[in-house]
């Protein structure tokens, strides 16, 4: 009977029966790209998302919180690092994925196109968008591509560190000096929309979706997740006397859930086209970076070389 079935119905089989798919499984074709395409776009989102908090190391206010920007910092290109290299388990190399960042073939996610303006907004990147990738990257610890899946479990728990280092700031700054709760309060006004923005767009708009909760890559809809977040986020909101900028924002006791307002798409599209804030400049910067960083890949490789040629010796000897 099994062998009747076609090998895509053997690999629906495979997945409906919670087993995870690993890199030399067969898989269909749009399996491997739809990965290839998430992970990657996954792995830019955090290197390109150094940018916005590295901006303020130098201007931390303590060395303690110095500190712990720089190991948030840190985590995020590691992060960058297992995601570039489960991908690479897909059959793309590394410096291919780098070239569709570069030429904007590859999206990364439209939050890391708005600029940190004040200390506040290093609180509101941890807390909200860190806070709101910890809720879509849970359900991506059980996605069915096995190398992803154990990537996403270390990053969870590094991601919960990033989430509590943002709210600590925030809370102190609400709990401050009037002009302190003021920064607190304007960098909520600004970061609100666009953390909501980064589960995609909704359910019915979201082109990929069907296909990758059938294939369990994702297991939780872009609204179910950004909706989970708001729920878990607004009580935060309110325990440190911020207030969310959304007048439609009200508890539906029949939902269980909060109502809010409409998010403006055409805000999200432009972004995720290229014409955000500071999508030029991130790229820019990310070239310039590169570039600057060829000599070390140059001297890896002749390191690399050299060890194989070492070897090769050794065991024809
Ligand atoms: N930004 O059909 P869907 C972080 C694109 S990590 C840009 O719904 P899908 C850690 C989408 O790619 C944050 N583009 O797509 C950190 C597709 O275009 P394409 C990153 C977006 O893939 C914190 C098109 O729209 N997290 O923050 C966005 O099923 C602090 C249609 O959309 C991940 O990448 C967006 N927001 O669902 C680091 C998690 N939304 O590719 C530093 C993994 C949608 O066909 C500092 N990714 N698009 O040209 C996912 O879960 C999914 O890919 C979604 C999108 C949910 C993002």
């Amino acid at each position: 009977m099994t062998s009747e079935l076609s090998l895509e119905e053997r690999f629906q089989n495979y997945v409906d029966g919670e087993n995870k798919i690993e890199p030399k499984d067969w898989m269909p074709e749009k399996y491997r790209k739809t990965l290839i395409r998430q992970i990657s776009q996954h792995a830019h989102s955090e290197v390109i998302g150094m940018q916005p908090e590295g901006n303020w190391i130098t201007r931390a206010p303590s060395l303690r919180s110095k500190l712990i920007l720089l190991a948030k910092v840190q985590d995020e290109a590691g992060h960058g690092l297992y995601l570039y290299s489960a991908a690479e388990t897909l059959g793309i190399d590394r410096q291919e994925m780098i070239e569709q960042l570069q030429t904007g073939k590859a999206k990364y996610s439209s939050i890391f196109n708005y600029p940190t303006l004040t200390w506040a907004d290093i609180g509101a990147v941890g807390w909200l968008v860190d806070g709101a990738a910890i809720q879509n990257q849970v359900m991506l610890t059980r996605t069915s591509y096995g190398p992803y899946s154990r990537a996403m479990v270390k990053i969870c728990k590094e991601e919960s560190f990033h989430q509590r280092q943002g709210y600590e700031i925030i809370m102190k700054m609400a709990r401050g000096t009037k002009e302190q709760k003021a920064m607190a309060q304007d960098a909520l006004n600004r970061w609100w929309w666009p953390s909501l923005m980064m589960f995609g767009p909704s359910d019915d708009d979201s082109p990929n979706s069907a296909q990758s909760m059938k294939w369990k890559i994702k297991r939780k809809s872009n609204d179910t997740l950004r909706q989970e977040f708001i729920d878990k986020t607004v009580p935060q909101a309110e325990f440190i006397g911020l207030t969310i900028p959304d007048p439609d924002l009200k508890w539906n006791e029949e939902r269980n859930s909060y109502d809010f307002g409409e998010m403006n798409w055409d805000e999200f599209y432009n972004v995720i086209k290229g014409n955000g804030p500071c999508n030029k400049q991130r790229i820019a910067h990310h070239v310039k970076a590169h570039e600057e960083g060829a000599w070390v890949r140059e001297a890896a490789n002749a390191y690399a070389e050299k060890q194989r040629k070492r070897k090769e010796a050794n065991s024809a000897a």
